[in-house]
């Protein structure tokens, strides 16, 4: 395999797409999957019938909304911290609650894609004129160390969506405690955690037979084609969904269909691909709680409230300092 050399980069997505390709087995990064284009095809995710993620834990808000909005309520307001707010559809449910019984709380919501936060920002103003939307436009960690200092009232952190399930269990004990390390003693974390469940339902979530989730998945090659002059050819490439059911991985790989080579000129780099050789672009954990608990453990939190829809499905947690 030839290797030009390429010592220098000039963002993160570069040297990340590099240094994946090269490797082997050849990876790249979901969070590579979110641009503008991105970020609709995981709207449309959404509303996939098979994926079953945001309807369940949209039941559970709307089914406890009571119970959730006074577990975050403080005596003195709170803040409270969404990271990764998305349209927030699910958060109104709390939020119209709140706002509704004149709570004193401000919404800080955090994301990465300011274009996501103004549209977020300019729906609350329409649909919820009275409540303080404060956006923050960062990385969760950067965000996370910028908020520790906001200490004059209780901090509620959310995550919904199982965000935190694409990281491998050593990366979401390292993202838990970052939060546990901003976070004071009255404060609380609420987080959303999909399930162990039939394995087939996993996999159809995952797996559309209109294949908006492989266009999601190839996405990541898109971008590489518009951003970094690459030439993938995404026919040639198909999307393929494992889960394994002992350690609750679900796993996204895109496979090439031939042998063949791929030039990125961005990168002066040159990748071949066997036939039926892989990429592996994301995965997706599912939890249960006895790995919820060891997780928070691990970041010195613990578990103090759970809810759950009807099946067990899908779970949110409220954590504490231990
Ligand atoms: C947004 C990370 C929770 O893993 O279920 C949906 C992303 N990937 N379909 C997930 C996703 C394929 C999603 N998360």
């Amino acid at each position: 395999m030839k290797n030009n050399t390429k010592t220098r980069f000039t963002s993160a997505f570069e040297e990340d797409i590099y240094s994946g390709l090269t490797s082997y087995p050849k990876h790249l990064s979901s969070k590579y999957f979110y641009d503008k284009k991105g970020d609709k095809l995981f709207q449309d995710i959404m509303n996939l019938p098979e994926y079953y993620l945001t309807n369940c834990e949209y039941n559970i808000l709307a089914t406890n909304t009571q119970e959730i909005a006074d577990a975050f309520t403080g005596s003195n307001g709170f803040d409270l911290i969404e990271l990764g707010a998305g349209d927030g559809k699910k958060t109104k449910l709390l939020l119209r609650y709140l706002t509704d019984k004149k709570i004193d709380f401000d919404y800080l919501p955090v994301d990465i894609s300011q274009n996501a936060l103004d549209e977020l920002e300019e729906s609350l103003k329409k649909e919820l004129p009275s409540l303080s939307v404060k956006p923050q436009q960062g990385t969760y960690f950067k965000t996370l160390g910028r908020l520790s200092d906001y200490n004059s009232r209780k901090k509620v952190i959310l995550v919904l969506g199982s965000n935190i399930g694409n990281l491998l269990h050593k990366d979401a004990i390292d993202f838990l405690k970052q939060i546990q390390e901003a976070m004071s003693p009255d404060d609380m974390l609420f987080m959303g955690f999909d399930q162990k469940k039939n394995p087939q339902t996993i996999l159809d979530a995952y797996n559309d037979p209109t294949g908006v989730t492989e266009a999601f998945n190839k996405n990541v090659l898109e971008r590489i084609n518009s951003e970094l002059d690459g030439n993938f050819d995404l026919e040639s490439f198909f999307h393929w969904e494992t889960y394994n059911p002992e350690t609750g991985t679900a796993k996204s790989f895109l496979i090439s269909k031939e042998k063949q080579k791929v030039t990125i000129n961005n990168l002066a780099l040159k990748v071949n691909f066997e036939a039926w050789e892989s990429i592996h672009t994301e995965i997706s954990q599912k939890y249960d709680d006895m790995i919820v608990e060891w997780l928070a453990s691990q970041a010195e939190l613990k578990v103090t409230d759970s809810f759950a829809d009807e099946k067990d499905f899908y779970k949110n947690y409220i954590f504490r300092k231990k």
